[in-house]
């Protein structure tokens, strides 16, 4: 399996975020991603290349102008090693308040789509699964929003930028904890691509806008947005039928790629994540997508715990090769 890595996500280093009124260590470090890479490394020897960068106009593929101008404008506007927090939602683009702005957020962020954008390019030219290993995450990120922790995102850019390539069909299948409510509004409208995701219910978790099983895409788009929330320290055996379930709707789909926003935050020593998944489950995780015959792009998303991540990417690696 070919992994793509950029080191220069460890300059980017977020420090705080407003938690229920009080501030909070910013859960978005590069050690989570370090703790992929080593463990990774270790196991199966894989080695990590270095992507080619692409321009910002690749942004437009899923962003308004106006927001990628607004971040890049933020962004070079703070100190380094300062951070900014964004004013109310109509000020600032961002829908939460746990995603601060740093001197090279929009730097960064431009770079996990580079990374994504290599794994694509990779299937372009017949490779059948290929992991981007990117940090800042982006399901959260909408058109014209940032948030989560995310700011560009990646997995629909890349789905996008498949698409610009080979008009096919692309079907998502989220498994971070949390909804990926950027992903959802990007293609509600879309019958061409397919958003399946599983996470935490939102009458109780983060993102709490979105993520129902009654929102089931709009216009073109009805039938084509699959929402399977489950309930707070969800185990695997209840996981593992319920991501059967997500998988019928893809194998329906018949997708001429699969794209997996990958997040380890459903693992149950996750700090931000509240289901009860053990290690072994991501054994299984890996195996039922092995079963699939489906060109595989996996971007990843949250995962918050570094021995944890470790853990449970060796397992999903060793159930999917
Ligand atoms: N009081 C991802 O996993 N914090 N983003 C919620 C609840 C935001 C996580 C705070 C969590 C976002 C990609
Ligand atoms: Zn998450």
């Amino acid at each position: 399996m070919k992994i793509f890595y950029d080191r220069r996500h460890l300059l980017y280093i977020p420090k705080k975020e407003m938690d229920n009124g009080k501030w909070v260590e910013n859960a978005d470090k590069p050690d989570r991603i370090e703790a992929i890479r080593e463990s990774l490394e270790r196991h199966f020897g894989f080695s990590f290349s270095e992507p080619r960068d692409y321009y910002s106009s690749y942004l437009y593929l899923v962003h308004d102008h106006d927001y990628v101008h607004w971040l890049k404008k933020k962004s070079e506007g703070v100190e380094p090693g300062e951070e900014y927090f964004p004013e109310v939602f109509g000020y600032d683009k961002v829908f939460d308040t746990g995603t601060p702005i740093t001197r090279n957020s929009f730097f960064a962020a431009l770079n996990a789509v580079s990374v994504s954008l290599n794994a694509v390019d990779e299937i372009l030219t017949g490779e059948t699964v290929v992991y981007a290993l990117c940090r800042p995450p982006g399901h959260h990120a909408s058109s014209s929003q940032a948030g989560g922790y995310c700011y560009f995102n990646n997995a629909a850019i890349a789905a996008r930028y498949f698409q610009k390539y080979t008009h096919g069909y692309v079907a998502i299948l989220d498994l971070d904890f949390h909804h990926g409510n950027g992903t959802q509004e990007i293609f509600y409208a879309d019958s061409t691509v397919l958003y399946v995701s599983l996470h935490g219910d939102p009458k109780r978790f983060y993102p709490w806008m979105s993520g129902y099983d009654w929102e089931i895409g709009e216009e073109d788009g009805v039938g084509y947005n699959f929402n399977f929330p489950l309930p707070g320290e969800t185990a695997g055996t209840d996981y593992l039928r319920t991501l059967e379930k997500a998988l019928v709707e893809i194998e329906n789909f018949d997708p001429d790629l699969l794209i997996v926003s990958l997040g380890f935050d459903t693992h149950k020593e996750d700090p931000i994540g509240y289901f009860s998944l053990e290690d072994k489950d991501y054994y299984l995780i890996g195996k039922a997508l092995k079963d699939l015959d489906f060109s595989i792009v996996l971007i990843q998303e949250g995962g918050y715990n570094p021995g944890a991540n470790m853990r449970a990417s060796r397992n999903f690696f060793a159930g999917l090769l």
